[in-house]
């Protein structure tokens, strides 16, 4: 059984993993629309990827007895002045992930759900993968400058399958 403070902290999991896929949805969108077809395909795989984890703590919630709610998402930016910026703002928002992670694990272990703190343990490991996975693509993009996006966006695909938990 969960505690109304960990319900309530995963219950807000939920709306944050939802608005990432939503996120990476526009994004992807944008990106299809400026002609980057793989960089549009990486941004939907992520999405994809964003809409499970929200299903897995929504049936977490309801597993243990809590009840997952659904609550509406605000909407996402809808433009991007670039890819890098875009990229940016993919790093800013799963650092900002970690961190609400970070304070589930923390505040299971005051409440001592050592159960949630357990399952919760593939999502931290989940981040450090997505905030590397996105450092590659920025350390690739400061290498090429804003030249050669024909070569990164047929490239960016090959980046991701190289990540264990790619949806490709
Ligand atoms: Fe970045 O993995 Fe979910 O949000």
């Amino acid at each position: 059984m969960l505690s109304t403070k960990v319900e309530e902290i995963l219950n807000a999991q939920v709306e944050k993993e939802g608005y990432s896929s939503l996120l990476y949805l526009a994004m992807a969108s944008w990106a299809e629309n400026k002609g980057y077809p793989g960089i549009s395909k990486w941004l939907y795989a992520q999405a994809d990827e964003e809409k499970n984890h929200m299903l897995e703590f929504i049936h977490y919630i309801n597993d243990r007895g809590g009840k997952a709610l659904i609550s509406g998402l605000k909407k996402p930016p809808q433009n991007y002045q670039g890819i890098k910026q875009l990229f940016n703002d993919v790093m800013s928002h799963e650092q900002f992930i970690s961190a609400s992670i970070n304070d589930i694990v923390g505040l299971c272990v005051e409440e001592r759900d050592f159960t949630t703190q357990n399952w919760l343990q593939a999502f931290v490991a989940e981040q450090i993968e997505e905030e590397a996975s996105v450092q590659a693509i920025l350390d690739r993009l400061n290498m090429i400058g804003d030249n050669n996006m024909y070569m990164f966006d047929r490239d960016i695909l090959s980046m991701r399958s190289a990540s264990p938990d790619s949806a490709e």
